[in-house]
């Protein structure tokens, strides 16, 4: 790659490295069905009665302000939200086909261009998911498995077709109608070539040159900006391999589902969080909102909660680079900025002492994050092990609540 190239990529990414958390959402037609964004496909529900579905479709309750205000709040710096999942279903008022929000439902209403809106006013960067290959409402004929295959026979299919005439037209239309937006997710990119991802990629550039693109836009390699990891995947060791993130689900389902029953607690979040942040990586944790447009009070409990310990521990998350050590912690994981280091400390591996073997400066000051008034932690001994290790040990509070130290 030029390196002008390297270096447009390097500051497009900027803002994303440093952001860190993101809220994804699942929220489309299927809510209707209260049973997850793959109800058409798993209940092989033919087209013309799944269309039906969208003259019930009318979330009153919908406030972009309230949802903008959840991720806020959680400490999240971005939102992806579903323009179009699998369903093609477009969840934004789109002039390339009648199957959308705004015409096909009594809502009548843009939703993303009021959460556009809502973003712009409160700082949060908006971020559109789009399927870009996959759409049980078009026949086309990537992969009769990603293709509604149940309810069309194949002759009918003609990808490009559809690629041309309706894909990248609804892409345009994101990224000309909404204003500036931070990423494009595409998602299971199925048989697409090598040549229209990289087309794809100079298609999304020629309207919004920083708008980053995820690596699903395509199976082959290294045509994204960054890597999607697997759903809830968590690498076991650092990447060298460039920028990533992982998406996950708060709960059982990406969109709503009326059978879910277990969210994960604030403090497996947080424990997420920070091995992902200390490998390097992004989180984008997912709600699921209902058909009336409201994100579970389930959901909204557990991320304000994460939020609180986020508000105090912060600053050793945003903007922080992966841990320098080469090894796994037994007591935590390690985030660190130019000149200052932050131990994570886990609340059971929680003792009266912390050792760290192969600090390469010299420590001068240990302070409890949560400590507004930053007393000094007794540094037990600090000497060198080598000529550029030496050991850290720390002298720990009992109670600490909030079990993060930075150390300069
Ligand atoms: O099939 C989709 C699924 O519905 C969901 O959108 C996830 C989110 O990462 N992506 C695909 C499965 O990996």
């Amino acid at each position: 790659m030029l390196v002008e190239e390297q270096t447009k990529a390097t500051e497009r990414i900027k803002w994303w490295q440093e952001a860190k958390f993101g809220m994804f959402i699942h929220w489309g037609l299927y809510a209707t069905l209260a049973k997850g964004e793959w109800v058409m496909a798993a209940s092989k529900i033919p087209v013309k009665e799944y269309e039906q579905f969208a003259t019930q479709f009318n979330p009153k309750e919908f406030n972009a302000k309230e949802w903008v205000g959840v991720a806020k709040r959680a400490g999240m710096k971005y939102i992806v939200i579903t323009a179009k999942h699998h369903d093609g279903f477009a969840m934004y008022h789109s002039k390339v086909e009648k199957f959308n929000i705004v015409d096909a439902t009594p809502f009548g209403r843009d939703p993303m261009k009021e959460l556009a809106e809502e973003c712009q006013k409160q700082g949060i960067k908006l971020c559109f998911y789009y399927s870009h290959v996959i759409d049980w409402h078009h026949p086309h004929s990537v992969h009769e498995y990603y293709n509604n295959t149940w309810d069309y026979n194949l002759e009918e299919k003609a990808f490009y077709n559809y690629w041309h005439n309706l894909a990248k037209p609804q892409i345009q239309e994101l990224l000309t109608q909404y204003g500036d937006i931070g990423l494009l997710w595409f998602d299971t990119a199925g048989g697409l070539s090598k040549k229209d991802s990289k087309e794809l990629v100079e298609f999304v550039r020629s309207f919004q040159p920083n708008c980053l693109i995820n690596s699903r836009v395509s199976h082959w390699p290294n045509i994204g900006d960054y890597q999607s990891k697997g759903d809830n995947e968590i690498p076991m060791y650092g990447e060298d391999s460039g920028p990533w993130e992982t998406p996950m689900t708060l709960n059982q389902s990406w969109g709503y589902s009326d059978r879910d029953q277990v969210w994960k607690t604030p403090e497996s979040i947080i424990r997420k969080m920070v091995n992902i942040v200390s490998k390097g990586g992004n989180l984008l944790l997912n709600v699921g909102p209902t058909a009336e447009g409201i994100i579970p009070e389930k959901s909204v409990e557990v991320l304000e909660q994460a939020g609180e310990w986020i508000e105090r521990n912060g600053e050793a998350i945003y903007g922080t680079n992966a841990s320098p050590f080469p090894y796994e912690l037994e007591w935590g994981a390690v985030t660190i900025k130019p000149s200052r280091m932050y131990l994570h400390v886990n609340n059971e591996k929680w003792s009266d002492q912390l050792k760290l073997f192969g600090l390469k400066n010299k420590v001068v000051k240990a302070y409890l994050l949560a400590d507004s008034e930053r007393r000094n932690l007794p540094i037990t001994q600090s000497y060198t092990e080598s000529i550029d290790h030496h050991v850290l040990g720390i002298d720990l509070p009992k109670d600490a609540p909030d079990q993060y130290i930075s150390i300069i």
